[in-house]
């Protein structure tokens, strides 16, 4: 297992599209991994492939305190159920030190693959329906600062630039 680098905006990498995924093999395994042992390390809650520089559709969630749920999602595709919109207020491992309220679907209903390569389908509300969805956009090249004004955008973008620039 190996921690991966995590892109932060702004990024160009984080606006690609991930292509379908079409075996579930030891790459993909191996990839899923990593994504887990990267995300608990930065202690977040979901992690997309976009965001470790691979383009394919896989997303990892664990939304315990104890790693003991983790939750894979390969090929994932939602349907709203519930399109009542719930604001909440997100942060994303791609644009540390910054929380804003995003408003989301609170039901949906997903069909994905697992980590065996199965098809299940399944109803989720709450975090979970959020976290999906936060990682679904990722996939779509699409992050939390696109739903903001695009000045609050603008001064995340320049904040982050700041402290890229002072790390470099
Ligand atoms: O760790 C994370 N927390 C979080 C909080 C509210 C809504 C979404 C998230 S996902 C985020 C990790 C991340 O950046 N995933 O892409
Ligand atoms: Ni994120």
């Amino acid at each position: 297992m190996a921690i991966r680098q995590i892109l932060e905006f702004p990024d160009p990498r984080l606006r690609t599209r991930a292509a379908a995924v079409d075996v579930v093999d030891s790459r993909i395994t191996k990839l899923i991994d990593d994504m887990f042992e990267t995300m608990y390390e930065a202690n977040g809650i979901g992690l997309a492939a976009t965001q470790v520089d691979v383009h394919e559709q896989v997303i990892v969630i664990d939304l315990s305190n104890n790693k003991e749920n983790p939750r894979v999602f390969i090929n994932p595709k939602i349907e709203v159920i519930d399109p009542e919109l719930d604001g909440f207020e997100e942060g994303c491992l791609s644009v540390p030190g910054f929380n804003e309220s995003v408003e989301r679907p609170k039901i949906v209903k997903v069909s994905a693959l697992d980590r065996e390569g199965n098809e299940f389908t399944e109803t989720l509300k709450g975090l979970l329906a959020i976290c999906l969805q936060h990682e679904m956009d990722h996939l779509a090249g699409k992050l939390f600062v696109d739903y903001l004004s695009p000045a609050k955008r603008q001064r995340i973008r320049q904040r982050l630039e700041k402290e890229q620039r002072r790390r470099a």
